[in-house]
């Protein structure tokens, strides 16, 4: 989508706005289901990175203490624990600059990998910068998604890390596709951006082909001694119009309520499921900050009638598209849900 279309899509009314993205959602998603992702920091602070958000950077004085990268046994633990909780993603991340082929560390969380993989989730890795082999070794491992965020517009972007780029991040979401895994790429409000930053930065992941498979939206979380501790928290309203505003843009993506639902109502939460979202960071800590309690939320979706995903283990990442594709059913431009059933419209 571009840039002039999601503007107009935002500025809408809200309730126009609610309407249009929970039309769009119902097309795609008709199941009412929410997918539960765990979060594993298995490598937490000492980063090299200066993201101006980030606990883990070791530029910071944040309290957060660096550690070293988790032993297997350790991660199969709380892999069984999150299974047993009702998570069908499990995603671990580390606190790295990237990493490289051939070294201890990428050894090391191979077979992290490899032995996760058995426990019949899905598998998701946030560990920086990808190159092609590295890609390539993750996704034989049994990776089925990597997150690599773009976080803000390409614009906004230097204000807040300095020691990389926006094309850098690219470049590894694009290695991650290459390399067949699934890319969970979204990003975060609240870091001093302005709404065409926001749209800006959807109108990046959008474009993207093929789309991601998930996109999460993040509200910063203000950590003291960041230089965003002070950041005001992102208004509900404005939260929950960027979620209707991804639904619309990325309509068969997962998107995923993700850090700062801690200053979410549970009503807000009940918006924003309605207005698109349909996965949730499960568990009571995201990396090294707070989430809602598992069992508030399973109390939520119950409440809202919505059940957890069922595990897809077998998941394929989503295929490229050659611009808008034609149905096969009536050939006219548009992804017609029912072409896979032979009952179009
Ligand atoms: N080091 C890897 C990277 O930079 O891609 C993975 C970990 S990083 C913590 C993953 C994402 O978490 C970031 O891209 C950002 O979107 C989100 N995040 C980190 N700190 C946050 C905070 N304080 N509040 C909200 N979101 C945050
Ligand atoms: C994402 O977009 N959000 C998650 C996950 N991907 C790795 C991380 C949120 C981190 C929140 C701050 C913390 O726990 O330190
Ligand atoms: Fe934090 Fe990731 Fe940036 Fe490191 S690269 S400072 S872990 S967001």
């Amino acid at each position: 989508m571009t840039f002039a279309e999601l503007h107009r899509i935002y500025y809408q009314p809200f309730f126009t706005l609610i309407k249009q993205a929970r039309a769009v959602h119902d097309e795609h998603w008709t199941d009412g289901t929410v997918q539960l992702c765990t979060l594993l920091s298995i490598k937490t602070g000492g980063c090299s990175e200066d993201c101006g958000y980030c606990a883990q950077s070791a530029r910071y004085t944040t309290g957060v203490q660096a550690e070293k990268l988790m032993e297997r046994e350790q991660v199969m633990e709380r892999a069984l624990a999150a299974r047993s909780s009702g998570a069908t993603r499990f995603c671990m991340g580390a606190a790295w600059k990237g990493v490289r082929k051939g070294t201890q560390k990428f050894d090391q969380v191979l077979d992290i990998v490899r032995d996760v993989s058995k426990l019949g989730m899905e598998v998701c890795v946030t560990l920086g910068e990808l190159g092609a082999e590295e890609a390539s070794d993750l996704k034989k491992a049994g990776v089925t998604a990597y997150n690599h965020n773009v976080d803000t517009s390409p614009e906004h972007y230097p204000n807040i890390v300095s020691t990389h780029t926006f094309e850098d991040r690219l470049r590894t979401i694009r290695h991650a596709q290459d390399a067949g895994m699934s890319v969970c790429c979204g990003g975060i409000l609240g870091l001093g951006e302005t709404i065409d930053d926001r749209l800006k930065m959807l109108e990046v992941i959008s474009n993207f082909n093929p789309q991601p498979e998930s996109v999460p939206i993040n509200a910063l979380m203000p950590i003291q001694g960041t230089p965003m501790g002070d950041n005001e928290v992102v208004d509900s309203f404005a939260f929950i119009r960027m979620i209707a505003v991804a639904r619309i843009a990325l309509p068969k993506s997962k998107v995923r309520l993700s850090a700062g639902r801690t200053n979410l109502s549970r009503e807000a939460q009940a918006l924003a499921y309605f207005a698109g979202a349909n996965s949730i960071f499960y568990g009571d800590k995201l990396l090294t900050a707070a989430n809602p309690r598992a069992n508030e939320d399973m109390r939520l979706l119950r409440d809202l009638g919505l059940l957890p995903l069922e595990p897809n283990p077998g998941m394929e990442a989503p295929g490229a598209t050659n611009g808008v594709p034609l149905s096969p059913c009536c050939e006219r431009e548009h992804a017609c849900e029912k072409e896979m059933t032979g009952a179009c419209c």
